[in-house]
């Protein structure tokens, strides 16, 4: 096993993975940029190294500064977290020749999945089923009048470099097959350097679920079952779930065989996720994410099983020591993404400085955050603050949990996504489970007219919360005097009011 590890990566996500290594007896050390001398995985790690100035590209993007740092450190490894350099092949090949373990799957493996048009062809090799297309880029828009029709509309034109929805074009009918050619490559151009795009039938509001791996290099290559990933809003997730309120066991498990025949054709190891469009019964393979993924915690909640830890462990050189029949999933997780956006005006990123935070706890509740009051909320980077997660044996418990830790939730300073949140806990369709990737364009959940009872009751808590707040002192002296230590009137903040705590 690893003495220590770099983590290439700020915010929850490095706090996520110090603390998988220090569980493991490893030592972490972080970097920082200028903007997050302050930042809380600083504090965490067992030693910080600045990097450079705010913006990514002259910190957390710094290859040759982050492998500098790791040689002169002693870290034996790399962990990338997401984003940043977490599936740049060319970074994991630096970071092998410089002498380090690269904590996540070789270059060849990023760079068969990175395209997507390769990635296509070489799963329909593999035997994975893939939306009705073509396996190769399109040559003109000749070529693309001649598929479509033989597919027939609506058809989806996308970047084969792409990913991300950038580069995507529906086209309705023959009449526009030509132009959304034209501009499905231009953009495609414009946002990879490459204008190849491709085709494909086009699925009218399927759900996203994807499956997540686990591989090590000793031939076992596991699911964990699966996300539902469908609320979402231009691309960026906002809540997700395990397990998805549709799947039968059936379909759960010949969905996690294909994505493991996937990853096996790419000689996979690491966590890593297949993503697929699933639509009355029948699943689609979308593309492969060679990284740890923001979601990941919903998995680990009803699995029990901890992927960072397991990422670590397996690029070690460790066997997971677990079959998939070993494998089981208990109850239900729900994930909410805290952004510092504004839900009311089209979440527009919203900046400032956090004054006070008082997180959710309780019950089936877990917190990956990655701020501490102090930080200033800037537009460096992204602007997920926080996950707010919450287990509870059905997914009904869970999302009136997940209402219970969103109305204890706090942050003061910047706007968040909360008050979005709370709403799509009281929609109807989503608490019955029918959700699809077209949800939030078709429920109108933040509209002047939409503002129902919910979201005042919401506010009225957290009004209420804050009153008790100020009055909390006086009373707990009262409670905890005349009740037992540990006993219902006493609460842990009560304790901690009292001054238990450090005395
Ligand atoms: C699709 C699709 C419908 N039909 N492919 C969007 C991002 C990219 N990675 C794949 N995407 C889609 N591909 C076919 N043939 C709809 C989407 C899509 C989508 C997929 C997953 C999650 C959110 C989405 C939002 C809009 C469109």
């Amino acid at each position: 096993m690893f003495n220590k590890i770099l983590v290439a990566n700020r915010g929850e996500i490095a706090l996520r993975v110090i603390r998988a290594a220090h569980e493991l007896g490893i030592k972490a050390v972080a970097v920082y940029s200028e903007a997050d001398r302050l930042a809380p995985h600083v504090l965490a790690a067992d030693e910080a190294y600045l990097i450079g100035p705010a913006p990514s590209a002259q910190s957390y993007l710094r290859a040759d500064v982050l492998i500098e740092v790791a040689k002169q450190c002693g870290a034996e490894a790399i962990h990338p977290g997401y984003g940043f350099l977490s599936e740049r092949a060319p970074f994991i090949q630096a970071v092998r020749d410089a002498g380090l373990v690269f904590i996540g799957p070789s270059p060849e493996a990023v760079t068969a999945m990175g395209d997507k048009t390769a990635a296509r062809s070489r799963m329909i090799d593999a035997g994975v089923p893939v939306v009705p297309g073509t396996k190769e880029a399109l040559a003109d828009a000749a070529e693309a009048r001649r598929v479509a029709g033989e597919i027939g509309y609506p058809v989806l034109l996308k970047a084969a470099a792409g990913g991300g929805g950038k580069g995507m074009r529906v086209v309705r009918g023959e009449d526009e097959i030509e132009r959304a050619f034209d501009a499905a490559g231009n953009e495609a151009q414009a946002a990879f350097g490459d204008r190849a795009v491709y085709i494909e039938k086009y699925l009218e509001g399927p759900r996203h679920i994807e499956i997540q791996l686990l591989a090590d290099r000793h031939g076992n290559t596991l699911h964990l079952g699966e996300r539902e990933c469908s609320i979402q809003r231009r691309h960026q997730k906002l809540i997700e779930e395990a397990p998805s309120a549709v799947l039968t066991p059936e379909e759960r498990q010949a969905m996690g065989q294909m994505a493991v025949a996937a990853a096996r054709a790419v000689n996979y190891e690491g966590a890593g996720t297949v993503e697929c469009l699933y639509q009355n019964g029948a699943f689609y393979f979308l593309e492969m994410n060679t990284r740890i993924q923001v979601e990941h915690p919903v998995t680990e909640l009803v699995t029990g099983i901890d992927l960072v830890q397991w990422q670590i462990r397996v690029a070690a050189g460790e066997a997971l020591p677990f079959t998939q029949e070993q494998i089981g999933w208990e109850g239900h997780a729900i994930e909410c993404r805290i952004t510092s956006e504004d839900p009311y005006n089209s979440f527009l990123p919203s900046t400032g400085r956090i004054r006070n935070l008082v997180v959710p706890t309780g019950p089936g509740v877990r917190w990956d955050g990655g701020i501490v009051p102090g930080v200033e909320v800037g537009l460096f980077y992204d602007p997920m603050l926080a996950k707010l997660i919450v287990h509870a044996p059905t997914r009904i418990e869970a999302i009136d949990r997940m209402k219970r830790a969103l109305l204890e939730l706090r942050v003061e300073g910047v706007d968040t996504a909360v008050p979005f949140h709370l709403r799509v806990m009281d929609e109807p369709d989503f608490r019955a489970g029918t959700i699809d990737i077209k949800y939030l364009d078709t429920h109108d959940l933040l509209s002047a007219e939409a503002d129902d009872a919910s979201v005042r009751v919401a506010a009225l808590a957290a009004a209420l919360l804050e009153e008790e707040r100020r009055t909390q002192r006086g009373v707990s002296r009262v409670q905890a005097s005349s009740s037992p230590a540990g006993g219902f009137g006493g609460s842990a903040w009560k304790r901690a009011g009292m001054g238990w705590r450090g005395r």
